[in-house]
């Protein structure tokens, strides 16, 4: 080891053993409640207090990821104006990715869930989160370093704010208008923090309907060797 490097710094670690029965019951109420999410494209205008996202967040940033290096911003508009030149700009993307950028076979896929060029849920939603990706961090002598695994890190951080905003009973959608430079520069964020994903949340329109998809079998997704 080189020996201008730190060493490491060790604490206890809090582990919380939990009896067989109610790590059964836990497994089941959180498969149940996994469930019976789906990715909402119908919404309410109804507002949420800023202080669940916030929590929503906090849960997000416990993520694990590469050397620890927490390579995610959360960005969460709720000014109309924002959103409505979002939703512009991403429409005009997004017209272009159904008219021609877009395969036959990729056409094929989303028919059945009824998506198109037009995306009002990118206005009606109280709240947009926009995370982005921090691909490099520089220091105070203006030293590049790229961060470690961010596609992954930031990932399983998303899956994470995904299922605290259910657990929390708001509804979310995870929309990739493609390309997604458009929302750095709305958003004024620097070129080390690439847009990873938009998620509208909030409640269901009355009356919000989901396409009718089947999940893989357990047997589909699963092996044990
Ligand atoms: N980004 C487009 C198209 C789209 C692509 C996939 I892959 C989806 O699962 C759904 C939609 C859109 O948001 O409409």
């Amino acid at each position: 080891m080189n020996s201008n490097f730190p060493s490491p710094r060790f604490v206890p670690l809090q582990f919380r053993h939990l009896s067989e029965t109610q790590q059964r019951l836990r497994a089941d109420e959180l498969l149940r409640l996994l469930n019976e999410r789906r990715t909402v494209r119908d919404f309410s205008d109804r507002d949420v207090p800023l202080e669940l996202i916030e929590k929503a967040v906090a849960t997000a940033g416990t993520a694990p990821s590469g050397a620890n290096m927490q390579p995610w911003r959360f960005v969460v508009v709720r000014d109309p104006g924002l959103k409505r030149r979002i939703r512009e700009a991403a429409e005009e993307e997004e017209y272009e990715s159904y008219h021609g950028r877009m395969s036959e076979k990729w056409l094929r896929r989303l028919a059945v869930l009824g998506t198109d060029e037009h995306k009002p849920f990118l206005e009606i939603a109280p709240y947009l989160i926009v995370v982005f990706r921090i691909n490099s961090i520089t220091d105070e002598t203006g030293e590049t370093e790229p961060t470690y695994y961010s596609q992954e890190s930031v990932g399983i951080a998303v899956g994470m704010l995904l299922t605290a905003l259910h657990n929390m009973g708001l509804a979310t959608l995870t929309h990739t208008p493609s390309p997604m430079k458009f929302l750095q520069e709305i958003l004024g964020r620097p070129k080390n923090e690439v847009p990873f994903v938009l998620i509208p949340v909030g409640y269901p329109a009355d009356g919000a309907l989901v396409p009718d998809i089947k999940r893989k079998a357990l047997a589909e997704i699963m092996e044990v060797v």
